[in-house]
């Protein structure tokens, strides 16, 4: 067959030599893609693949407090330091039992929130449900007793908007905190109860 064709004239060899380069070229074409499949694989790196979901993720992350004491609360479990935890409760201002108040009205005290995940804090949230802002100073708290002061002035009355936001961003923290502690001095205004309903701690863990 080959000798009858290469008897034949110019046009049936340059046909031959056309068919047989397109032959070479069908067989390389056809390995490319399944090279290229294979390298689309993707397997865990060992760095990862046996930490779970929530530890691998990197990102900020927003918390609400879990747990909370205070110097003193005005009744419990209504307007105890506990209702400060968890997601905003208190729909509008005013002396609401979902929002934490102290004894007193006019004394200086504190309340402190723990957080389930250590962060390096780059923000935290105070909402305040009656007679903003009577906040005086405000502390991160962490392991082996360290702290930072990440606001402290004199209180200042707002009227708008209520519920009030006190938002203190900070300077991503150089250490891990799961604490913040809030002193409110309700001793300058006259104003009589700083309620607080939630707080939050945002940051960053690594
Ligand atoms: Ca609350």
């Amino acid at each position: 067959m080959l000798m009858a064709l290469l008897k034949q004239d110019r046009f049936h060899c340059v046909t031959l030599i056309f068919l047989l380069g397109l032959v070479w070229l069908t067989q390389g074409c056809v390995s490319v893609p399944e090279e290229a499949g294979a390298a689309l694989i993707l397997t865990p790196t060992p760095e990862t693949a046996n930490l779970p979901p929530e530890i691998a993720q990197v990102g900020e992350i927003h918390q609400w407090a879990a747990t909370a004491e205070a110097s003193t609360s005005y009744a419990d479990p209504e307007w105890a330091a506990e209702q400060a935890t968890g997601e905003p409760n208190t729909e509008r201002c005013g002396d609401f039992q979902t929002a934490w108040a102290s004894s007193g009205s006019d004394s200086i005290e504190w309340l402190e929130l723990q957080f389930e995940t250590p962060v390096f804090v780059t923000a935290v949230n105070i909402v305040q449900t009656f007679n903003p802002n009577q906040v005086a100073k405000v502390e991160l708290l962490g392991s082996l007793g360290r702290s930072l002061t990440i606001y402290e002035q004199g209180p200042v009355q707002v009227d708008q908007p209520c519920p009030y936001m006190l938002s203190i961003a900070v300077e991503k923290t150089t250490a891990l905190y799961n604490a913040v502690r809030i002193t409110v001095d309700q001793s300058v205004l006259g104003l009589g109860w700083n309620e607080i309903d939630a707080v939050q701690l945002v940051g960053d863990t690594e």
